[in-house]
């Protein structure tokens, strides 16, 4: 495989990336974030900021926590009203809480959630200073904040509008939710419909949106060795632990998928030096909410390209997609180099889509 060069050494540019993410109850936003944080220590990424869409102060605190393991001091915004709140499956009864034990028990360069911007301040304060046509959003939770965004009035940060900012500094909006091409989620419909309307109805159609749905990472597990192969302090491999239980650290990948294609697109070969497990399964058309619930559908229209949904690439397994994700989730940031491509060659060697390019 392609090396790709030491830490602090970036070989390509670095993708500016915003994460708007529910961390707090499922532990794929842990998953999301330990991918984002390993291509930004290997300069493939420059994640610039992480928004929470979720009232918890575990939240933010946690997300400092999995920053922090990486050695990167990332700008956290915590939602407003902050509460105490701790997650308790009342769904399944089976899923465990694991935001405030990272947050008691890990390191972390952010001291109380209080003490952070507003998520649309920090939205705001971050595109307003990027270079234009540049950030990546990628929305792995509810879609609150960036509704609030696109609402947002010139103030002391910028004098454009949220529109404007996002018209002017952002080159793709990812986003985890829906389902392709059609459906119900979660992510959409189960907390805030009217705010996920509201992004997809009103997003500017000069700026890219790729959608990653329900059926794309809801049927992947990843996570599977982070016992034998996560460094032992590791909060990722604790999270999956506390959250998964049941001796396992199993767990679907929608945001650690949705953070993958958000930083490398579909240029994999360029950035990792493999194939991209990753495809469209579009070339045209818009997504539209077609109940107040928050369902979606697919609507065909050859006018509209710049929407896409994404699926897995012709001939790639879930398998291959779950291994290339565990390298992620296991990697060990005292080695503060890229991904051991070496390694992730012999782990995948039997999985002919890792052939370099
Ligand atoms: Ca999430």
């Amino acid at each position: 495989m392609r090396l790709v060069g030491a830490a602090g050494e970036p070989v390509n540019s670095r993708q500016p990336i915003i994460i708007d993410t529910d961390l707090f109850s499922d532990v794929d936003d842990v998953g999301a974030l330990a991918v984002a944080n390993v291509l930004h220590s290997c300069g493939l990424a420059d994640l610039k900021g992480v928004v929470l869409n979720t009232p918890s102060n575990y939240g933010p605190l946690a997300a400092s926590a999995v920053c922090t393991y990486y050695g990167n001091d990332v700008p956290i915004a915590a939602f407003r009203p902050i509460t105490n709140d701790t997650f308790f499956d009342s769904f399944d009864y089976l899923y465990s809480e694991y935001a405030s034990k990272l947050a008691h028990h890990w390191p972390r360069t952010l001291k109380s959630a209080s003490s952070t911007r507003t998520p649309t301040e920090l939205y705001r304060t971050i595109l307003s200073s990027a270079d234009d046509k540049s950030i990546h959003i990628i929305s792995i939770g509810f879609l609150t904040n960036l509704a609030n965004l696109l609402k947002s009035e010139a103030d002391h940060i910028s004098h454009l509008s949220g529109l404007e900012l996002a018209s002017k500094k952002v080159s793709e909006l990812i986003i985890m939710g829906g389902e392709y091409p059609s459906g119900w989620e979660f992510n959409f419909g189960g907390v805030d419909p009217e705010s996920t309307a509201y992004v997809v109805q009103h997003w500017p159609r000069s700026v890219n949106i790729t959608y990653s749905g329900a059926e794309l990472g809801g049927n992947i597990s990843s996570g599977q060795n982070l016992v034998q192969r996560c460094p032992p302090n590791s909060p990722v491999l604790s999270a999956y632990q506390w959250y998964v239980g049941r001796g396992s650290t199993t767990r679907l990948s929608w945001d650690p998928i949705t953070t993958l294609y958000g930083v490398l697109g579909l240029d994999w070969g360029s950035k990792l030096g493999i194939r991209p497990l990753l495809d469209y399964g579009n070339e045209s058309g818009y997504n539209s909410i077609v109940a107040a619930n928050g369902s979606n559908a697919w609507v065909h229209d050859t006018r509209i390209t710049n929407q896409h949904w994404l699926r897995l690439a012709d001939g790639v397994s879930n398998h291959s997609m779950a291994a290339l994700l565990d390298e992620f989730l296991t990697h060990d940031p005292s080695l503060r180099s890229c991904l051991p491509y070496g390694m992730l060659a012999e782990n995948t060697k039997d999985i002919p889509i890792f052939a370099e390019i």
